[in-house]
């Protein structure tokens, strides 16, 4: 079965409690229930991850490269600020979609400039929470094609 790695950065853990108005109501957990229910029916295993440390991040990229088929970033801040986090994903083989619940092009100038977007495979941008699950359906038809070719 293959497994896709959700990884959130920092403040993510946040989601549904504040600003609302920007990043909706539902929590990190709905967000996780949703990517389990659509992997059940899919065959895929999900498995999310937060944290608050740019770190823990990158070691999480390191090891996806080995035991994940697909990675979902939603680096959070970092994205806008980390040339490591950038370098993590470059450096792995593993593709990795690139996720931002809002659309950070219609916000702050500072917000529409990413450091992971040249490694990503894709961005998906101001979606809500349904861009994680069209994030995972978009690893699946790339992890299918590859395993095609194989
Ligand atoms: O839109 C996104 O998903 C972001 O990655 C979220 C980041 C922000 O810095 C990016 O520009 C866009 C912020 C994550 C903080 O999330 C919070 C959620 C609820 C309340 C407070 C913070």
């Amino acid at each position: 079965m293959p497994k896709i790695l959700v990884l959130n950065g920092p403040n993510l853990n946040l989601l549904g409690r504040r600003e609302p108005e920007i990043y909706g109501k539902e929590t990190l957990a709905d967000v996780e229930q949703r990517l389990r229910r659509w992997g059940e029916t899919a065959g895929v295993k999900i498995e999310m991850r937060q944290s608050n440390h740019e770190g823990d991040l990158i070691d999480w990229l390191h090891e996806a490269d080995a035991t994940a088929d697909g990675v979902i970033l939603n680096p959070g801040g970092l994205t806008h600020s980390s040339v490591s986090l950038g370098d993590a994903v470059a450096g792995i083989a593993t593709p990795v979609v690139e996720v931002h619940i809002s659309n950070v092009f219609a916000r702050e100038p500072f917000r529409a400039h990413s450091h992971v977007s040249r490694a990503a495979i894709g961005v998906i941008s101001g979606l809500g929470i349904e861009g994680y699950v069209l994030a995972a359906r978009a690893l699946l038809d790339r992890i299918r094609r590859e395993q095609e070719k194989g």
